[in-house]
Order: structure tokens, then C-alpha cells, then sequence
């Protein structure tokens, strides 16, 4: 694997990446819909927006896999939500499919489980519970790529990542923590492996505190080398800074289950 594109360059995950990746990828393309402020003269960047499939036809061209990190990061309204994570990853599908390309992995997100309780472990074949328009767009993101990669032939691996950063920044974090380097492992597995059809992992660290079981991944040879918990004191810190959050606190998808969350906690649990 040669010719890579990563989408979302000039976002917080895409800007890391573009530090992490070129020692492994040295022919790696970026893209967003505007280029990042300090792009340096030997970076590539097309400019695409997701939602318009002859450009991304365009920056997918003549690669040979995508990392696609690009779309809209947190909730928002439907509309936007719809075009750019929506439409926008079936723009970017179908443009790899045109273009002959083999690999695709798929930033997904916590937040297609984020309505299960923090007590429960979870593997990665539970029925979806997305906390927020923006799980909801990304449960259907892994639903695109398998049917890409059954139909079409595309190898594809969805990471539900959890939150990616140089430290836990409070409690729910130390649980579902991505050190930016065991991302890179996971991003590998997924352009790499000969073994590959469709998966879904974690994007998770070997955290003490972790909420998933993540054997698929450890099958494929993942080895996380981070742990949150090493830095517990960053996360209480932060926590201690924090308003009460009782929704927030119970669910796995913490502040973006609680959002816009209509009457109490009871009327989850017991299932009213
Ligand atoms: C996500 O999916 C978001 O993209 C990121 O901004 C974080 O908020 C993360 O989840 C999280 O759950 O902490």
C-alpha cells in the first residue's frame, strides 16, 4: 500500500495523522474542504467536498486507499449532518468503487453505541444505539461499507473510535482513550491485512478502565501500548471541572447521549 488519501486532514484526528503517517505512507494525499493552515510544501492536498461525488471522484483519484476521517465530527443539525456524513461516505464509496480502489477505513464513532450503560461490556455485534444524529450517521457508515465490501469486493474496516488525544481529558475518556499511535496500528490493520473482507473494531487503547471487547481487533494482531489510566490525574482534573451530568455520566456516549435528552434517567431504564 503506496498511495493513500486521508480525508479530514485539517481536523484535530486528520492533523495528527498528518504527523504519524508519512514515515509509513510517504505517497499520502490530503484532503478537506479547506487545506490545513500550515500545510507544508511537500504535502499533497485536493481540495473536495464530501458531498459532491466528481470531487471526491477527484481526490480519490489514482490512489489505491482512503483513510476517511473527513465529515462532521460532533452533533449537529440533520441537514448538515446528512450531507456531509450521509451522503458525503456514500460519495466517498462510490467514488473508490469507480476509481478501482481496494481499501477503505472508516472512522466511526462510540457514539453508534453511546445509549448503552457504562456497566455493560460490549462487543462489537451489539444492535446499534446511537446517542445523536451524528451516531446515527455513522452507524449508517458501517452499514455503506459492508455493503461495499460483500457487494463490491472493497476491504473495509469501520473504527468505532472512542476519543483520540494525548491524554484523557476526564473520566468517561479513561475508558474509551485512542493513544494517537495505536490508531495508527488500527489504520494499518485496516489497509494492510491480507485477511480483511469487513470488520468493525474498537478504537480503543488497552485502557484499565475500557467499556469494549475488542477481540476482533487483538485477532488482527492489534497491540495497543497505551492505557489511560496512566494518566488518571489529567481526566479527574478535568472532571472536577465539569457540570453534574446525570444522563451524561450513565451512558457510554457521556454529554452526547444527555444533549437534547427529554425526561429523566428512569424513563430509559426502565423502559418507558
Ligand atoms: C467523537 O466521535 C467525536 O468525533 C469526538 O469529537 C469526541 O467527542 C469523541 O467522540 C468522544 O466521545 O469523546
Amino acid at each position: 500500500m503506496q498511495r493513500v488519501l486521508l480525508t479530514g486532514a485539517s481536523g484535530g484526528v486528520g492533523s495528527r495523522l498528518r504527523k504519524l503517517l508519512p514515515p509509513i505512507y510517504p505517497q499520502l494525499r490530503l484532503s478537506d474542504l479547506n487545506a490545513p493552515k500550515d500545510l507544508r510544501a511537500e504535502e499533497e492536498f485536493v481540495a473536495a467536498d464530501l458531498a459532491d461525488i466528481r470531487q471526491v471522484e477527484r481526490a480519490v483519484e489514482g490512489m489505491e486507499g482512503i483513510i476517511h476521517m473527513g465529515g462532521h465530527s460532533v452533533e449537529g443539525p440533520w441537514e448538515t449532518i446528512l450531507q456531509s456524513n450521509i451522503h458525503g461516505t456514500y460519495n466517498l464509496f462510490e467514488a473508490a468503487r469507480r476509481k478501482g480502489l481496494k481499501r477503505v477505513v472508516f472512522a466511526s464513532s462510540n457514539h453508534v453505541v453511546g445509549f448503552y450503560p457504562r456497566t455493560q461490556r460490549l462487543t462489537t455485534d451489539v444492535t446499534a444505539l446511537p446517542d445523536t444524529r451524528y451516531g446515527v450517521s455513522k452507524a449508517c457508515g458501517e452499514a455503506i461499507g459492508a455493503l461495499y465490501a460483500y457487494k463490491y469486493g472493497l476491504q473495509v474496516l469501520c473504527l468505532r473510535i472512542g476519543n483520540v488525544d494525548e491524554a484523557p481529558r476526564d473520566v468517561r475518556r479513561l475508558s474509551i482513550w485512542l493513544k494517537p499511535e495505536d490508531l495508527v496500528q488500527l489504520i494499518r490493520i485496516g489497509l494492510e491485512h491480507p485477511d480483511l473482507r469487513y470488520e468493525i473494531f474498537y478504537g480503543a487503547s488497552d485502557n484499565t478502565r475500557g467499556w469494549w471487547d475488542n477481540s476482533v481487533a487483538y485477532r488482527y494482531g492489534y497491540k495497543p501500548s497505551g492505557d489511560a489510566e496512566t494518566m488518571v490525574g489529567v481526566a479527574l482534573e478535568g472532571q472536577a471541572k465539569l457540570a453534574p451530568d446525570p444522563v451524561g455520566d450513565f451512558y457510554q456516549g457521556g454529554g452526547f447521549a444527555s444533549q437534547e435528552f427529554e425526561g429523566t434517567l428512569e424513563r430509559t431504564r426502565d423502559g418507558k
